[in-house]
């Protein structure tokens, strides 16, 4: 491990204050528990202010996750079931439009769907299950099915990823959540999530994507048996495909939980390591408009306070989430509007609901438009 001396550290804060880019050394050396987190913290927050001014954002959203049955076992994952196994389940068509009608009568602007690779569900299953949605429920944005699904798809149908994704799309797909990534390096990768999606496919998935222009999201697994090489390596891979499309919105750390997961001897990350990482994502990650805390698996205090870590948004309303609360996660099931601005205040932000876009939301009584142009960062 490269350490940060007080003369780097002084460096680097001179490059932050200019706007300048931080090299791989620089990014590594910022995981040394010698740096201070809250110097990071408050050198994150320039980058914060500059982009987003004192804006925190969030939106009115819920979970769909039409199965639990995987045929994938990866280590990091309570959520998933066998085929066989008692917990498995598969939702009907009637079921996925309840809750597609649930969503909108809620206010949602965006339903994040992502569920297991069921061993029995063809293609047509997953792209169904979006044009129904969005046949009934066109003013729902739906971000749904990771690169890792894509991939299964064109597994399925041996058609490439370009094809599927144009089908999706037509069908009513808005844009790719961020998951699936977990650790790129394989070092990594090979041990937690060994057959599923690899590095190059979920980098292919998300460029092809982007240059049908879907916008898509970013994540990363830490807190495991990732180092710190490891997670500098991630978000510098994810930097270079940001500057070669610009079509990732949002990056999300997530922080691993190991309750009932076959990783369970590995204990959670601690709330300065979830500072620490939010802030170091928004200083590596400099072509990225928006790093996300995501209050289901950061908590409520720690996503407040990760909002002067870098952070400016904190994701959404979120109903009927499964992937953390079944890994033990603490935190409700669902926040109202009302509790998650009274949260942004309270941290000194101005809450902006956005659409899944970053688009600013209107509402008038039941009805609601998204402004156009995007939202402007204040300078
Ligand atoms: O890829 C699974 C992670 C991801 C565990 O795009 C776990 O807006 C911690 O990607 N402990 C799926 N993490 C969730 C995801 C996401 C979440 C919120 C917003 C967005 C977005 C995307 O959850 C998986 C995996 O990395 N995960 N199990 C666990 N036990």
């Amino acid at each position: 491990m490269i350490r940060a001396t007080n003369r780097s550290i002084d460096a680097i804060r001179e490059k932050v204050v200019h706007g300048e880019r931080l090299h791989f050394q620089e990014c590594l050396s910022l995981w040394d528990e010698s740096v201070d987190v809250h110097e990071l913290g408050e050198l994150a927050n320039i980058v914060r202010e500059r982009k987003n001014g004192n804006y925190a954002f969030y939106n009115i959203n819920t979970h769909l996750n039409p199965t639990n049955v995987c045929v994938y076992r990866c280590t990091f994952c309570a959520f998933r079931a066998d085929l066989r196994d008692h917990r498995g389940y598969v939702m009907n068509d009637e079921q996925v439009e309840a809750r597609g009608r649930e969503a909108v009568e809620s206010g949602c602007t965006e339903m994040h769907i992502v569920g297991g690779l069921h061993h029995q569900k063809d293609y047509d299953w997953y792209l169904n299950l979006i044009r129904n949605l969005h046949d009934h429920f066109p003013s729902l944005h739906l971000k749904g099915w990771t690169a890792v699904e894509i991939n299964w798809f064109t597994h399925l149908t041996k058609r490439s990823v370009k094809d599927i994704l144009i089908e999706l799309q037509d069908a009513g797909l808005g844009s790719l959540p961020g998951g699936g990534a977990e650790i790129f390096h394989p070092e990594v990768r090979d041990k937690i999530c060994e057959h599923k999606a690899d590095t190059a496919s979920w980098f292919e998935i998300h460029s092809t994507a982007h240059g049908l222009g879907m916008r898509s999201n970013a994540t990363m697994l830490y807190g495991h048996i990732e180092n710190a090489f490891h997670r500098t390596d991630h978000l510098l891979r994810l930097r270079d495909l940001q500057d070669q499309t610009g079509g990732f919105q949002t990056f999300i750390p997530l922080a691993f939980h190991p309750e009932n997961t076959r990783l369970s001897h590995i204990t959670k990350p601690t709330p300065m390591m979830d500072l620490r990482t939010m802030a170091i994502s928004r200083l590596v990650l400099d072509n990225f408009d928006h790093i996300k805390a995501y209050w289901i698996m950061l908590g409520i205090g720690t996503a407040q306070a990760s909002l002067a870590y870098g952070a400016d948004d904190l994701d959404g309303t979120v109903r009927h989430e499964l992937i953390y609360h079944d890994a033990g996660a603490k935190t409700p099931e669902v926040l109202g509007v009302n509790e998650l601005e009274r949260l942004i205040r309270e941290a000194g932000r101005e809450p902006v609901e956005r659409d899944t876009l970053y688009r600013r939301i209107e509402r008038d009584g039941n009805s609601w438009k998204a402004t156009i142009p995007v939202l402007q960062p204040l300078d």
